[in-house]
């Protein structure tokens, strides 16, 4: 049985929680109290040294990183299928799952972890502007590839989504507009059962 170490407003997380729930895996879930600082604890260090969350956990066999763990469950849960066999389109796929950290996932924590946890006095407001910019060119540039496709990848929903699903969904709060392509795109993302269903309560 999986069991997932993870924190329930964790943006990280909840990529890990929507593929669990596309694919019907049977899972447990630990919570990690990060506000006690859990995640610090030697306990906690012993499953991802990083102390960060998700970390899975699978008859002894330990893994850290969201991309991995999403990577770890479509080899091992083929169906449904979350990612396309063609090796082309397969590779497109992870090219989008590792801009997404890069250029979405990076600028958009800059935001949302302040202004989700931090009183207003602690915000960086120069690197917030410097991340909402960063965000708003990525937007332009996700915005010509998907041009009116409704994925960004082989006319299906994929990782790629399942990747961007957690982050897109603070856009508001990130106070980017999307353009019309991305936006409906955005709306079709967060539209999804698994999206509802892992929806964060801040
Ligand atoms: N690259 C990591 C990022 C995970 C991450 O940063 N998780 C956050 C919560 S959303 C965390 O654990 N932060 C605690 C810390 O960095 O001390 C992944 O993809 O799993």
């Amino acid at each position: 049985m999986i069991r997932l170490h993870y924190h329930p407003l964790s943006t990280y997380s909840r990529r890990v929680l929507i593929a669990l729930d596309e694919k019907g895996i049977e899972h447990e879930l630990v919570t990690v109290d990060m506000a006690a600082r859990k995640h610090r604890d030697p306990a906690y260090l012993a499953f991802n040294p990083y102390g960060r969350v998700p970390a899975l956990e699978e008859d002894g066999f330990v893994l850290y990183e969201s991309t991995a763990i999403l990577n770890y469950l479509e080899a091992t849960r083929p169906e449904p299928a979350l990612a396309p066999s063609d090796p082309r389109l397969r590779a497109m796929v992870d090219m989008h799952m590792k801009l997404c950290d890069l250029q979405m996932a990076q600028p958009t924590g800059v935001i949302i972890f302040p202004k989700r946890f931090l009183p207003r006095e602690r915000w960086d407001g120069a690197a917030m502007a410097r991340a909402r910019d960063e965000i708003d060119r990525h937007l332009q540039v996700l915005e010509r590839q998907l041009g009116d496709r409704d994925y960004l990848v082989g006319e299906r929903y994929s990782l790629a989504e399942v990747c961007y699903t957690p982050f897109v969904q603070f856009l508001p709060l990130i106070e980017v507009d999307a353009p019309p392509a991305v936006a409906a795109w955005v709306e079709r993302l967060l539209a999804r059962p698994s999206a509802r269903r892992t929806e964060p309560a801040v």
